[in-house]
């Protein structure tokens, strides 16, 4: 849609179908803020942590059964199924519009619909887009204020640029049964309704930022991604940017603030974005990356001083924690926070804590905080232009078959290795936990568009970027026999950032194997830790029946995509059977 006018229609027409009590513009203001707070504490939305130790930190506990993105109940709305592909769910946007319209009809009947125009990207930013959720729920309004530049600075944009993508929300009745999250690509719309949870509800995010955006960037020829951003600081001072898709729970948020540790002296981690990246190039022929959040959505258990330190400071104080436990003294817990859980714990569904009844807070817990908060943000995070990417790494969670590290031969090498990973399924979505499926560039959830598709816009990038970043993929979860990990994982990932920064200047040296380039012995600093030869190997080890095993796998997946599928992917699957031999 486009100006301020086209604003006020759309807002009336919603308001019209949902019959809200009373429609709010918000404005983003501090003022505003404390009121909706004030107001959520005296209707049981939020519960007041301690604030002596929290000051401004409050509690959400949120529907049982709404807890995690549904992946099974997001669509892509386009005329053809084939415009969404074999990995989205599709309904015809007609359909899906009679349909959604029965559930939003009359849903904000005794609640205030919120106004709440938002920025993703910094204003100064050529590359910034305006969004406006209309949304029932005072919860999603707190958040987005956190996680995006909320309020008149997104009007004033608004003014400026005459565009904005408008998202229509509503909690309904919170059943999953009437539970959508709609997205309409040719209209860069959102409808969602049902649930009031992260990605479903805070449609800056994943449906605007990642889905409608992958759309927009395909037509433009830009990049939206599931990537973190960090900035790695050598002894020098130099630094040098990297960018990085794990898919949901698999250690953006962890690796984005990492802090080194001693024996890493001189090296340093800064932070520029954790879960979402929209990259371009540059007129110097580089990559580059941008932030569009404000804040960060972070997955709370086992987060603790040891792990990450930097998502403890940052959430001390003016944070939400949602589905966390609560000690008796009113501060949040969650697994691994501390090494034993304290007496008279109150679990995330409110009740006293019973051990054998499952953990205290739910696996998906989250914080919401202000990025501006973390100790470690770098002093390039709202840079207009985003800052210059010189390596993109691809990982998940393998227990088996993937090495700690290895660097692809070439750009569509490695995108054959992002269009192909795989990792086990987390508690950041309803269904099973733990199950190994692939997930290209950790976008399976996100892309807006057909994958095959997808898959072609990131090859065509690569004939487009004269300089473009080098292609790793890393692997912290390989376990052991005895089932635990082979790697101590969080700040020691300096290492192989180390290494990959070494690669990327040309420092260091590789063995070539049939999968990609992994560290010599002697160029990954593995001293003062505890690892012994054997473990080492185990991390390295490309088993030969394994990747075999793999690359069928592979084959298997390809075949999926049909008449879509880019041939350089079918050639680069060929090239891998042929050096496993
Ligand atoms: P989303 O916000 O869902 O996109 O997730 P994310 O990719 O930002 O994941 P996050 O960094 O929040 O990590 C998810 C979980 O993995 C947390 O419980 C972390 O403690 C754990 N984790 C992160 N990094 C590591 C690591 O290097 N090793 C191990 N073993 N666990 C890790
Ligand atoms: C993810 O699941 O990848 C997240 C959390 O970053 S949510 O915002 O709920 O999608
Ligand atoms: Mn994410």
């Amino acid at each position: 849609m486009a100006g301020t006018q086209d604003l006020e229609r759309w807002v009336n027409e919603c308001a019209e179908m949902t019959r809200p009590d009373r429609v709010r513009w918000c404005d983003g203001s501090q003022a505003e803020y404390d009121q909706l707070v004030a107001e959520m504490l005296r209707d049981g939305t939020f519960i007041e942590l301690n604030q002596r130790t929290h000051p401004g930190a409050y509690l959400h506990r949120s529907h049982p059964s709404d807890v995690a993105r549904t992946e099974d109940l997001t669509f892509i709305c386009t005329p053809e199924r084939e415009q969404a592909g074999v990995t989205n769910n599709w309904m015809e946007p007609g359909e899906a519009k009679t349909m959604a319209r029965g559930l939003f009809k009359d849903a904000m009947r005794g609640r205030t619909m919120y106004v709440v125009p938002y920025l993703m990207g910094t204003p100064a930013s050529p590359f910034a887009k305006v969004g406006v959720e209309l949304t029932d729920s005072p919860y999603v309004v707190a958040n987005m204020r956190l996680m995006t530049r909320m309020g008149q600075v997104a009007l004033d944009h608004l003014q400026k640029t005459g565009e904005f993508a408008p998202g229509l929300h509503s909690l309904g009745d919170l059943d999953p049964k009437r539970r959508f999250i709609l997205h309409f690509p040719h209209e860069r719309l959102v409808w969602s309704v049902g649930s009031g949870y992260g990605g479903n509800a805070l449609l800056g995010k994943k449906c605007l930022a990642l889905r409608l955006a992958s759309w927009m960037a395909h037509e433009e020829g830009w990049m939206a991604e599931h990537m973190l951003i960090l900035g790695l600081e050598d002894p020098r001072g130099e630094v040098t940017y990297v960018a990085a898709a794990f898919p949901s729970a698999c250690g953006k948020t962890n690796l984005a603030m990492l802090i080194a540790p001693l024996s890493q002296a001189g090296y340093r981690v800064w932070t520029v974005g954790d879960d979402i990246a929209w990259m371009r190039i540059g007129p110097d022929g580089r990559l580059w990356a941008m932030n569009p959040e404000a804040g960060m959505f972070g997955v709370a258990p086992g987060t603790n001083d040891a792990t990450n330190h930097n998502a403890l400071a940052m959430t001390t104080h003016d944070a939400i924690f949602t589905n966390v436990a609560m000690t008796p003294e009113g501060e949040p817990w969650w697994e691994k926070l501390t090494a034993t859980p304290p007496a008279g714990l109150i679990d995330w569904q409110g009740h006293p804590w019973d051990p054998s009844a499952g953990p205290a807070a739910h696996p998906n817990a989250r914080f919401t905080a202000s990025a501006a908060q973390c100790p470690s943000i770098s002093p390039h995070w709202e840079d207009p232009q985003g800052v210059p990417i010189s390596a993109i790494l691809f990982g998940g969670r393998r227990a088996h078959v993937a090495p700690l590290v290895y660097q692809a031969f070439s750009w569509q090498h490695g995108v054959f290795v992002g269009a192909t990973m795989a990792s086990e399924t987390t508690a950041a979505a309803t269904g099973d936990v733990g199950i190994v499926r692939r997930d290209p560039m950790a976008m399976r959830p996100f892309c807006g568009y057909n994958m095959a598709d997808y898959f072609g816009h990131w090859l065509e990038m690569g004939q487009r970027i004269p300089n473009p970043p080098q292609i790793f993929h890393v692997n912290w979860f390989r376990k052991g026999p005895d089932g635990s990990f082979l790697w101590p994982g969080y700040g020691e990932n300096i290492r192989v950032l180390r290494w990959i920064l070494d690669r990327v200047h040309g420092r260091a040296t590789a063995i070539s194997t049939a999968i990609g380039a992994i560290p010599s012995p002697e160029s990954l600093d593995l001293t003062g830790l505890d690892l012994n030869p054997a473990k080492v190997n185990a991390l390295l080890e490309i088993d030969a029946a394994e990747w075999q095993t793999e690359a069928n796998d592979i084959g298997t997946f390809l075949n999926t995509f049909g008449s879509h599928l880019p041939p350089e992917l079918r050639a680069e699957q060929a090239a891998l059977i042929q050096r496993l031999g």
